[in-house]
């Protein structure tokens, strides 16, 4: 099998970080594209230089010719600028909706054969904005967001139960910001949920909720955490990791079910919109989007953050996106 060639557009930090993380896991041959001149040269450098010390041996290139992701299996985006403190994730559409139409039109004109992850912000909105002027097939295009989301969720969980995270399973649906659902019904340690093992640590329901509800507040506002403490920048390791999750299903056909920002065809009662759902990841893209059972509460939270989605989208359709 012929390595597969993935091409990350971006390379700033989570752009970086791909590029590394590729390569450790010899994912397949990369290349990282930025508009800054000689910088994702420079990095692609100091990567391609730990080769002999980490045990890798896949071709790396940095560079600032959109030539060079040509014949790309995968594309990851990047692009874009992230929030700095106290700005909202909306308040990015305007400057990084005219990014991603330019990487847009590139990635149609030099891979048109790719299937693209995006990840820059305000990601419902940029992932509608790329496959609209790329033209692919909607199940060819996706964003990462709830991977990462669910991941934080299930850290919480593991720090507040004293268990392994490795046995949390925690989803997060909805749009990425401060209406998405982490679907606390749902959330389990090996199958035990984690209400119950919250009601046993506390010995009373009404403690176990208001931890629970702790926990969710913490991953909805996970991100702006993190900024706050960086200052400059927002997450960077987390995102990379996430979305290298979503390609190794994807380029190992591995059908994950994971929750991505995917195209909703009716599923969930909505049609028309990129929005958080549990998703097979497979060669194809986007194979499959899984229903599942919403209570009352479950569904208000998906229909507002659905809600939050579409008017990001208006918005950017009165920009002239
Ligand atoms: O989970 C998630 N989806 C996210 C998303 C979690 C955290 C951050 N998320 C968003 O990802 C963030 O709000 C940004 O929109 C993107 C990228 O975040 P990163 O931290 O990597 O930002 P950087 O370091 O500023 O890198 C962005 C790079 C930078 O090197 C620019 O020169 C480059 O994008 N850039 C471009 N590249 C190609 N083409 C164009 N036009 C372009 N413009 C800027």
């Amino acid at each position: 099998m012929s390595r597969k060639k993935i091409s990350i557009i971006g390379g700033g930090q989570i752009g970086g970080v791909l590029a590394q993380l590729i390569a450790l896991r010899q994912l397949g041959d990369a290349v990282l594209f930025d508009i800054v001149e000689d910088m994702p040269q420079g990095k692609i450098l100091d990567i391609a230089e730990a080769a002999r010390v980490d045990g890798f041996d896949v071709n790396l290139v940095g560079t600032n010719k959109y030539e060079d992701i040509k014949g790309s299996d995968l594309v990851i985006v990047t692009a874009g600028l992230p929030r700095k403190p106290g700005m909202s994730r909306d308040d990015l559409l305007v400057t990084n909706a005219k990014i991603m139409q330019s990487v847009a039109e590139n990635v149609k004109k030099y891979a048109p054969g790719s299937i693209a992850i995006i990840i820059s912000n305000p990601l419902d909105a940029m992932v509608t904005l790329f496959q609209k002027v790329s033209g692919f097939d909607h199940g060819k295009v996706l964003g990462q967001a709830g991977v990462l989301d669910s991941s934080r969720f299930s850290t919480f969980i593991a720090w507040e139960l004293g268990v392994s995270v490795k046995d949390v399973n925690a989803m997060v649906l909805g749009g990425h910001g401060d209406t998405m659902v982490p679907l606390t019904r749902y959330a389990n340690v090996n199958g035990i949920p984690v209400m119950e093992l919250l009601e046993r640590k506390y010995g009373n329901a009404a403690k176990a909720k208001e931890v629970m509800t702790a926990m969710v507040d913490r991953t909805k506002m996970a991100g702006g955490e993190v900024v706050k403490l960086l200052k400059t920048g927002s997450a960077f390791y987390s995102p990379a990791s996430s979305a290298i999750a979503m390609a190794e299903s994807i380029i190992y056909d591995e059908k994950r079910l994971l929750p991505v920002s995917a195209f909703l065809k009716g599923e969930f009662g909505f049609k028309g919109y990129y929005v958080g759902v549990p998703a097979v990841l497979g060669s194809a893209g986007v194979e499959k989007v899984v229903e599942l059972t919403l209570d009352d509460e479950e569904k208000k939270l998906l229909d507002s953050s659905v809600k939050a989605v579409e008017s990001l989208v208006a918005d950017m359709e009165r920009l002239g996106f």
